[in-house]
């Protein structure tokens, strides 16, 4: 049994986990939810995270919950992997700042698009203001890069990159130049290439 153990269903939010998991290169077990049967809401996943949704990453007898937070955690955990930018670097504000961005504005700008809310909130009130702005922060922080940390790829990028892989998949981002290079760069990445793979299989059996 591997120490990593990925609460995973493909697809969905985990396939974000099973990426950075990949591009960690250490093994790992997956242990898989069937959503559409309820297993999130089962008393032995509640167990392991409360708010009955995937991913859920146990290491060892530590689980960590929320798609981002497993990435920073396991940018860091595993260091030899360079996909982190270490505390005492003046480079980690801007690296954390795109780790958080990813679900505190990119996310609900693209949600709040997809299903508008039945009477629309004050800008001041969202914490990701509106979703131009939202646009006009990220499209010129992917927009040569390579990445967003530059020549550096980090677990940003898989927070940030699976977001707009999906947002343009789904078209509910602008077909900015921006992103679809972006996105383009990113599927070069050996390890989203697996990535994709073993959830194309989990998808087909
Ligand atoms: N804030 C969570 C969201 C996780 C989430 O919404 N996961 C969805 C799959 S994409 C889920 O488990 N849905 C099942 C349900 O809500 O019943 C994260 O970023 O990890």
């Amino acid at each position: 049994m591997a120490a990593l153990t990925l609460y995973h269903a493909s697809p969905s939010r985990s396939s974000i986990v099973r990426w950075m998991l990949e591009e960690i290169g250490e093994p790992y077990d997956i242990h898989l939810l069937r959503l559409a049967e309820g297993d999130q809401q089962k008393p032995d996943y509640l167990a392991i995270n409360p708010m009955g949704k995937v991913p859920a990453l146990a290491h060892g007898e530590v689980v960590i919950t929320e798609a981002a937070a497993i990435c920073t955690y396991l940018a860091d955990a595993f260091p030899a992997a360079g996909l982190s930018v270490p505390i005492g670097d003046a480079r980690r504000g801007v690296y954390l700042k795109w780790l958080f961005f990813g679900p505190g504005c990119l996310e609900p700008a693209i949600m709040d698009r997809a299903a508008p809310r039945q009477e629309a909130p004050r800008r001041g009130m969202l914490g990701y203001g509106d979703f131009d702005t939202v646009m006009k922060v990220l499209a010129p922080a992917v927009a040569s890069g390579p990445y967003l940390m530059g020549a550096q790829f980090t677990a940003a990028d898989v927070v940030i990159g699976s977001t707009v892989r999906w947002g343009m998949m789904f078209k509910l981002l602008p077909e900015l130049t921006e992103f679809t290079n972006y996105v383009a760069r990113l599927r070069e990445r050996p390890a989203l290439q697996r990535a994709l793979a073993l959830d194309n299989e989990l998808a087909a059996a």
